[in-house]
């Protein structure tokens, strides 16, 4: 039996990760941070079967007896503030957690298990204002917030804790994925969230920024598979993994309520864009200016041959399977929230 350990195993990837690496027999320790509220997030339902270690990725002191208690053959890096949106408000706690974090982490295993395996979760964020179109592993980085830019240091570092020390520690450049259990602040889940609310007559429209930005959806269930890939090669090597498919939040926005049996149309342009209800005639999106970034990826689409080639990785989840399967999610919750409140 090998033992994992997962940072940010509450988030939504820890969790799909935590589901995997138990369904291959792993012994899987999770980091959790202490809050006033006990709460195990997205692993809640399987909670009894993870060995969870209170640590945080600024606390070295935590991260090495997390790696005295776990003894992990595996680690997986997802813990980070994962919302590019705030990493403008907060720009030194990201840095500490996402780029910093990634060396405390890094040292943590080779203090105590030089031999143990390293995942770095990086992303597609590094890219920011591509010189490339797709981007691949071989794309230069211009990343656009202080988010792109700590994973940017996290990114390196495990490229140069592999190269001075010779260790098995990779990077997975991650384009956007979503599921089920996307947290509500990430347009895509606050879109399917907010179309079930005004299908089912709660809410009337949704508010969004930049309708014009483009991004490379898979699903997170998918994407973990890969990240398990890495770990399980003959020598590490950095890969990108993405669908090679581009669309608007515009589209993604049209593709949600579509699947909710809403046809709706756009009108106007810019800040005065809003999308009509074509049955009814009601307004059901709307601009609003405070979503805007003030620097913005306008456009992401990732090329994984690399990974599908080297790793016989494939996504199993379509576009259209992402955003039904994410819809009908939200419907079931919103009609349980109805029920409870009558
Ligand atoms: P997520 O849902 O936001 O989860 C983030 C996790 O990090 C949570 O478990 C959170 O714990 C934990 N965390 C935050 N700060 C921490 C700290 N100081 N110490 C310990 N744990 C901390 O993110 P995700 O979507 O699953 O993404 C996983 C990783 O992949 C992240 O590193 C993200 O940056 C990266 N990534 C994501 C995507 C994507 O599209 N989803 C694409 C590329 C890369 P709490 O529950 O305590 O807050
Ligand atoms: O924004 C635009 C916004 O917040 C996507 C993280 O997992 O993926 C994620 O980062 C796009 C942006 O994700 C709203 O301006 C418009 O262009 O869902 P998001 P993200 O910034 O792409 C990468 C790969 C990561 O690594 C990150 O951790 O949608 N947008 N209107 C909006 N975005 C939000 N959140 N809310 C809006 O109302």
């Amino acid at each position: 039996m090998k033992n994992a350990l997962i940072t940010g195993i509450t988030g939504q990837d820890g969790s799909y990760l935590a589901e995997l690496l138990l369904e291959k027999g792993y012994k899987v320790y999770g980091l959790m941070r202490r809050k006033s509220v006990v709460d195990y997030g997205n692993v809640d339902h399987i909670k009894d079967k993870i060995h969870f270690i209170y640590a945080d990725m600024q606390d070295i002191v935590s991260l090495i007896t997390a790696m005295k208690i776990s003894q992990a053959d595996e680690v997986y890096n997802l813990a980070a503030q994962s919302f590019v949106a705030t990493s403008w408000d907060t720009p030194c706690t990201t840095a500490d957690i996402d780029a910093i974090g990634v060396t405390n982490m890094l040292e943590a295993i080779r203090i105590v298990k030089p031999e143990a395996r390293f995942y770095q979760a990086s992303t597609s964020e590094m890219f920011g204002k591509v010189q490339a179109i797709p981007q691949d592993e071989t794309t230069p980085f211009y990343p656009r917030s202080p988010y792109g830019v700590a994973k940017l240091y996290g990114h390196w570092i495990t490229k140069n804790y592999r190269e001075s020390y010779d260790m098995y520690a990779c990077s997975g450049i991650l384009f956007n994925h979503e599921s089920e259990r996307r947290g509500l602040e990430f347009v895509t889940r606050k879109i399917t969230h907010a179309v079930a609310r005004i299908k089912l007559g709660v809410q009337d429209y949704v508010e969004l920024g930049n309708l014009d930005a483009k991004r490379d959806w898979g699903h997170s269930k998918d994407y973990v598979r890969a990240m398990w890939l890495l770990l399980q090669q003959d020598h590490a090597e950095d890969y990108v993994i993405a669908t090679n498919e581009t669309r608007t939040v515009r589209e993604f926005a049209e593709a949600a309520f579509k699947a909710a049996g809403i046809e709706v149309e756009f009108e106007g342009e810019g800040v005065n864009e809003i999308a009509k209800d074509k049955a009814t005639g009601k307004v059901v999106l709307k601009v609003n200016p405070d979503f805007f970034r003030p620097a913005e990826v306008e456009l992401l689409i990732g090329n994984p041959a690399k990974a599908e080639k080297e790793l016989g990785w494939e996504r199993e989840i379509s576009f259209n399977e992402l955003v039904e399967r994410m819809v009908k999610n939200d419907l079931a919750i919103v009609e349980k929230e109805i029920k409870s409140a009558n």
